[in-house]
């Protein structure tokens, strides 16, 4: 069901600042930047590598307001990884093979993601207590 790892989300403070170490640290390029008001974030995704299921991306996540799904990791659990989203050929499937199985999804249907893709979270109580996201990645991006 799954084609790879799309991207692992990480919590943090301050998205500029943490940009700035994961460039300096680690090499990596910024390939989009989005303000996602639905999601409540603000977001950068760095390349991290290309595989024969597509690309892989780190997301680094700022809470736009402190009620919001990252708002209260962050005051909760402080900075961290948050979820880690999989790449799949078809999100709607993947959510009703995956409800079958009696996982509960936090969508009920695909939402707006970054980069243009269709995205969905699964409860993290049922899933070993890792939130966990299907990315559906736009045909043009090379997926
Ligand atoms: C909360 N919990 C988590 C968690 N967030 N466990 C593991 N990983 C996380 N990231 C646990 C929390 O510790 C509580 O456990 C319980 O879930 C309820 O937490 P809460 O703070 O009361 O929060 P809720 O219930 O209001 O919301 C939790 C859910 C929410 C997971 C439903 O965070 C959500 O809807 N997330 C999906 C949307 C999202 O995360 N968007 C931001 C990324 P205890 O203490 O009761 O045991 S946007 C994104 O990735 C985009 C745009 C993209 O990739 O393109
Ligand atoms: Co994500």
């Amino acid at each position: 069901m799954f084609l790879r790892i799309d991207h692992v989300g990480i919590a943090c403070n301050d998205l500029e600042e943490k940009i700035a170490f994961y460039e300096s640290t680690f090499g990596l390029t910024v390939v989009s930047r989005e303000v996602n008001e639905e999601q409540g974030v603000r977001e950068a995704m760095l390349h991290v590598a290309d595989g024969d299921g597509g690309a892989s991306y780190v997301q680094l996540l700022e809470p736009l307001h402190p009620d919001t799904a990252v708002g209260k990791f962050l005051a909760r659990r402080g900075e961290g990884v948050h979820h880690i989203g999989y790449g799949v050929a078809d999100v709607a499937k993947a959510m009703e093979e995956i409800a079958g199985q009696g996982v509960r999804l936090v969508d009920e249907r695909p939402r707006h993601g970054s980069m243009g893709a269709a995205i969905a979270f699964l409860h993290p109580k049922d899933t070993g207590g890792v939130l966990t996201e299907l990315v559906q990645a736009p045909r043009d991006n090379g997926h």
